[in-house]
């Protein structure tokens, strides 16, 4: 891991990734935190203080008080539409036009899609989407359901089962597409960029080695340690607002 003056680690990290064909890039909370959304541990904080997300982002924490998990996420739905992407999210969604670089997430804020990235990989899905609880196949936007129907949480408008966010919860399983999509950008990248993530949360904590051991050298991007810094080519210690596009500068991109 280069290590020292943190101007010459980014020069060089800077040129590894201007050299890269191939690029996945994984992003956590952090890259939103300068967008003003709070990191999702630091977002059970104020009425939510007293829950930890184990309990609320569950398929038991919901069943056992649907209100209470919707107006969470309604709460949160509402902090995002008045947020605005940061310098991070844009400078990505420039370095994700090229097809050479894949972004992956396991943020549910669509930020990355709003500073304009297209192809844009969720890993955990979108917060602005509803789905129905007993898997009839509905899905739509949760904002336009609650338009609908006052209830909370509003139902599915083609079963009458409770909606609930299109977001996954602990111990349910990933999107299978979007899991697949993530492992093979990771199997073919020369770079793996890891922005803004505690690499807590398995199995997209886990996607960063698994680029590593096909080859590809990691750049984290983090204002505090995290597992991924050891094995790491090149770790740029701050924001990810102000590192991100310093470093796709570098790189030329
Ligand atoms: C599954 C959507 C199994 C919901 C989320 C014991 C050991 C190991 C694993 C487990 C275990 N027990 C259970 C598990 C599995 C569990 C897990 O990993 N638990 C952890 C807590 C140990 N995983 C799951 O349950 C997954 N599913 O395993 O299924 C299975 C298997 C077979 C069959 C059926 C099932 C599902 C996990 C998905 C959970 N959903 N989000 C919602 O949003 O409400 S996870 C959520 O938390 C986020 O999406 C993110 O992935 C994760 C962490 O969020 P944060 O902490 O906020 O963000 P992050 O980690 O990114 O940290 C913030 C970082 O930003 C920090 O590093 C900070 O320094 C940095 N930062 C701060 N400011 C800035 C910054 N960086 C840059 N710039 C800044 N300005
Ligand atoms: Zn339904």
């Amino acid at each position: 891991m280069a290590v020292g003056d943190p101007a010459r680690t980014l020069g060089a990290a800077g040129q590894t990734l201007g050299a890269a064909r191939r690029i996945v890039v994984l992003t956590g909370a952090g890259v939103s935190a300068e967008s003003g959304i709070a990191t999702f541990r630091d977002a059970l904080s104020g009425l939510w203080a007293n829950f930890s997300p184990q309990q609320l982002a569950t398929e038991e924490g919901f069943r056992s008080d649907p209100a209470l998990v919707w107006n969470w996420y309604k709460e949160r739905r509402i902090r995002i539409a008045a947020a605005r992407p940061n310098a991070a999210h844009e400078a990505l969604a420039r370095l994700a036009h090229g097809p050479r670089a894949q972004l992956v997430t396991q943020n549910v804020d669509g930020l990355h899609q709003r500073a304009g990235a297209s192809r844009v990989i969720e890993l955990h899905g979108n917060i602005g989407r509803a789905k129905c609880l007993a898997l009839c196949g509905w899905m739509g936007p949760a904002e336009t359901l609650e338009a609908q129907d006052a209830r909370v949480p509003p139902r599915c408008p083609a079963c009458s089962a409770l909606a609930r966010p299109d977001v996954v919860w602990f111990g349910e399983m990933l999107p299978q597409a979007a899991w697949d999509a993530a492992e093979a950008a990771c199997q073919v990248a020369q770079v793996c960029l890891v922005i803004g993530t505690s690499a807590q949360v398995y199995p997209a904590a886990g996607l960063a080695e698994l680029a590593r051991r096909h080859g590809a050298q990691v750049i984290v991007v983090n204002p505090e340690a995290t597992p991924l810094d050891d094995d790491a080519a090149y770790v740029l210690r701050g924001t990810a607002a102000h590192l991100v596009p310093a470093l796709l500068g570098a790189a030329g991109r």
